[in-house]
């Protein structure tokens, strides 16, 4: 399974779990770590003390390298970032936004640096300040979504830049993974089918209501905040969407009407009021595994389909 991702990170399979707020903690991002991909750590909304706390938990359970995930959106960005830099964290991934303004320090640090793009202008603006390598995320995705979908955006990304490209969003199974590297990717980060594993600790009414999904269980809403979420329908969701048609609602109702969502699913379950992020892909899951079974599972069946394709 060596190719230039896995080489370039020092992984056994060239796949990164996603980096999801509340759920990717260091039992998940350990247990993907150990199974021969990178497991990320994500900081969300989190401020720094957490963030540390979980990568030290982390290097007590795999000596691997790992990743941590800044959501650039969160107002303790800066502090991570100075963060990472003093853990000397080895891969550093980024999302909701540009990370240039870190990238000196964290190159400095030798810290790697793979950005979240949703389009090729900001694939090439990353790649420009120093990024080894780009995660193409398509809006099949679940949690902030970006305008174009993986089947468009990964091969447009590829032509755009020199540095490798990851492909996220949609992929859940080896024919997915097939696909991506058809595509142009050299790697994969799979967030949804990792919610279900069974080192994930999210609330077992989360798990369920992604086992429990269907292909068009998802929907999109906060387009009107300028922020647009994938989840799945429930009755959050859904007064969500209609929030976004009331012309009587303002955008700082609708702001608040958002806040703690994710918590109330990840950590509580609470099944009306939480904000369960999901992709497309969770009409696809249908039963809780361990990391390593879905890792080598999935490369299996893609080997499988691509026979030897992998080489490169
Ligand atoms: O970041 C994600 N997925 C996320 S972040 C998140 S937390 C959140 N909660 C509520 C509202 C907003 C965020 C939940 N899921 N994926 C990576 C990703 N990054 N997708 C799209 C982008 C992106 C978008 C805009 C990257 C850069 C970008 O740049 C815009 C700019 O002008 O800075």
């Amino acid at each position: 399974m060596i190719n230039s991702i896995s080489s370039l990170f020092g992984i056994r399979y060239p796949i990164f779990q996603g980096g999801m707020a509340w759920v990717s903690d260091a039992s998940l991002a350990s247990a993907v770590s150990n199974a021969g991909g990178l497991g990320i750590i994500a900081s969300g909304n989190a401020p720094a003390d957490y963030v540390r706390a979980e990568i030290r938990k982390l290097r007590e359970k795999t000596d691997k390298p790992f990743g941590v995930n800044i959501m650039l959106m969160s107002p303790h960005a800066d502090e991570i970032a100075r963060l990472v830099a003093e853990e000397r964290v080895p891969v550093v991934t980024t999302g909701a936004g540009l990370p240039n303004k870190y990238m000196k320090e964290w190159l400095e640090a030798g810290i790697k640096v793979v950005p979240v793009v949703p389009s090729t202008g900001m694939a090439r603006m990353v790649e420009r300040a120093g990024a080894f390598a780009v995660i193409a995320e398509g809006g099949e995705s679940g949690g902030h979504v970006g305008e174009l979908n993986t089947m468009a955006l990964v091969p447009q990304v590829v032509d755009a830049v020199n540095i490798p490209v990851i492909a996220a969003g949609g992929i859940g199974d080896g024919r997915g993974v097939a696909a991506a590297f058809m595509l142009g990717a050299k790697g994969v980060q799979l967030g949804t089918r990792f919610l279900v594993a069974k080192e994930c600790t999210i609330h077992q009414n989360y798990k369920n209501k992604v086992l429990g999904a269907k292909d068009i269980d998802t929907i999109v809403t906060g387009r009107r905040l300028g922020h647009p979420v994938r989840s799945l329908k429930n009755p959050f969701s859904r007064q969500f969407q209609k929030n976004e048609y009331d012309s009587t609602m303002t955008l700082k109702e609708m702001e608040a009407f958002g806040v703690g969502a994710l918590r109330r699913a990840a950590v509580e379950g609470d099944e009306k009021n939480g904000c369960f992020m999901a992709g497309q892909i969770s009409g696809m899951i249908n039963r809780e595994q361990t990391c390593e079974e879905i890792i080598t599972g999935i490369f299996e069946q893609a080997e499988r389909l691509l026979n030897g394709a992998f080489n490169g």
